[in-house]
């Protein structure tokens, strides 16, 4: 752990904004023998909390119970004392059968623990509430605490699938054409990847299945080209995190043959444990990318860990995870991956995500070896609840950062990498673009060399619309598909 001031001082207050991890709770947790107990979630107990639900498979009340009964309970912690032997994020007890001491305080065995009975309480009570399951799972002697905090919970959730939606820089040219496609991983127990080539006006093919089992509930899927021959693969992080867990943390790689993904293939067998966000990129300049994990660890007292990890691709396999950067992207921030300098090697960027006085964007150059210092090239960009993403919008070679609003504004701002800062404040792009609910996303659609806006509807709809980039805005949305991606699936 190493602590860098000037750069820990700038990000304290932008970190864990003030938005729903600091809801107040005035009951007293049932972890009554803690000296104290923090007053907010931590994240990254949230994103394992959430990863292991969709591990699981369950269903929305059963993830609503987990988060109210880890709100009840821990207030989203992983505590290491609790009344009599409970312990951790649920308060499990040791001495009544829910596994060893150490089991219970590693999150992902203690998620996977309280879903599994919860999905058997749900399924043997379909009348209950959510309270009602978790309290079936807990036995509290406060029964009725848990629905009460249906709201927190919530909230909670729509944190933890924010941090499990992080997203950027991952390619999507899978048939080597040139234009960008489409990918749709429905995860859960299924595990099937279906592709929608671009035609250079529209992305063809519904249910063209390119594997039918890579990627499952809770895996991050993500794309990229890891044997550099010009056609981008898929990758999945299982997230595991030590023997305790139903599995370790593995990266398996799908190589695209053109027309469709090849087998998994076991790439890692250590990157990306529990609640990191993991990313891809061609860090090293060799054109072939590599993966890269951000520990994206809360800031504690003003100091965190907050590591940068990389794997380099050999063609066949990542190499061992080296730490390239100390202090880079803690919780709350929002971390990205692109070349914004223009020299080959991708760098790392992060969203500080504050309100509008603490809205950064910091940037850690790659040497081909590591990632320099953080240095802020933005300061306002990307407030609060956006959606931040990293392309080259103009064609000039250097990746520009890109923000969705995403709201009923549904705005599109640009700020242009000039090599050394990103260039422009409300510069707006396009006016009508990505409604809440929808998923935004930037490729290179049409193959001119400029990125373009994409978003996937979900909800009802399930359409596909582009904003074809002309290197100053992105026009009108136009439907290149309307059937792909459904809700819970991940989408690029
Ligand atoms: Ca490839
Ligand atoms: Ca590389
Ligand atoms: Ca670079
Ligand atoms: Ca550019």
């Amino acid at each position: 752990m190493r602590r860098l001031l000037a750069m820990a001082c700038a990000l304290m207050g932008a970190v864990i904004p003030a938005t729903a991890l600091s809801v107040t709770f005035a009951a007293t947790p049932a972890a009554a023998n803690c000296t104290s107990i923090p007053p907010n979630a931590d994240p990254s107990v949230l994103l394992v909390v959430h990863r292991e639900a969709r591990s699981l498979v369950v269903n929305d009340k059963v993830l609503l119970a987990g988060f109210e009964a880890g709100w009840v309970e821990s207030r989203m912690n992983n505590l290491p004392c609790g009344d009599k032997s409970s312990l951790g994020v649920f308060q499990q007890r040791w001495d009544y059968g829910w596994g060893t001491p150490e089991q219970i305080m590693d999150p992902v065995y203690a998620a996977t623990q309280f879903y599994t009975r919860a999905v058997t309480c749900d399924r043997n009570h379909p009348a209950y509430s959510a309270g009602q399951v978790a309290q079936c799972v807990q036995g509290s002697a406060f029964p009725d605490r848990y629905d009460q905090v249906a709201g927190t919970a919530q909230s909670l959730i729509a944190q933890a699938r924010r941090m499990a939606e992080m997203t950027a820089g991952s390619p999507t040219d899978f048939n080597g054409d040139g234009r960008s496609d489409i990918v749709a991983f429905n995860q859960g127990s299924a595990g099937d990847a279906y592709v929608a080539t671009s035609t250079g006006s529209s992305f063809a093919g519904t249910s063209v299945k390119w594997n039918d089992y890579f990627g499952l509930g809770g895996e991050t899927t993500l794309t990229g080209d890891f044997n550099g021959d010009g056609k981008d693969d898929a990758v999945t992080f299982t997230h595991g995190d030590s023997a305790n867990g139903p599995a370790g943390a593995d990266v398996y790689v799908a190589l695209s043959t053109g027309g469709s993904f090849a087998g998994g293939v076991k790439w890692h067998d250590w990157f990306s444990p529990a609640a990191e966000i993991a990313a891809v990129g061609d860090v090293n300049g060799d054109g072939k990318d590599d993966v890269i994990t951000f520990t994206h660890d809360a800031i504690v007292n003003g100091t965190a860990n907050a590591d940068v990890y990389v794997a380099l691709s050999t063609g066949s396999s990542f190499g061992a995870g080296q730490k390239w950067q100390d202090f880079f992207a803690p919780a709350g921030e929002y971390p990205a991956v692109a070349d914004v300098n223009g020299d080959g090697k991708a760098d790392i960027i992060t969203f500080t995500q504050g309100p509008s006085t603490a809205a950064d964007v910091y940037v850690a150059l790659s040497t081909g070896s590591s990632f320099g210092p953080g240095v802020k090239w933005h300061d306002l960009f990307a407030v609060g609840n956006e959606v931040p993403r990293v392309g080259d919008v103009n064609g000039d070679g250097k990746a520009d950062i890109v923000t969705f609003t995403c709201d009923a504004n549904a705005d599109v701002y640009v700020a242009l990498s000039n090599g050394s800062s990103f260039v422009g404040t409300t510069v707006k792009w396009n006016d009508y673009f990505c409604l809440p609910g929808e998923f935004p996303y930037l490729a290179d659609v049409n193959g001119d060399g400029k990125a373009d806006a994409l978003t996937f509807t979900k909800g009802s709809t399930n359409d596909v619309y582009v904003g074809l980039s002309n290197g100053s805005s992105f026009a009108g949305g136009v439907k290149w598909h309307d059937f792909f991606g459904l809700n819970g699936e991940t989408t690029l």
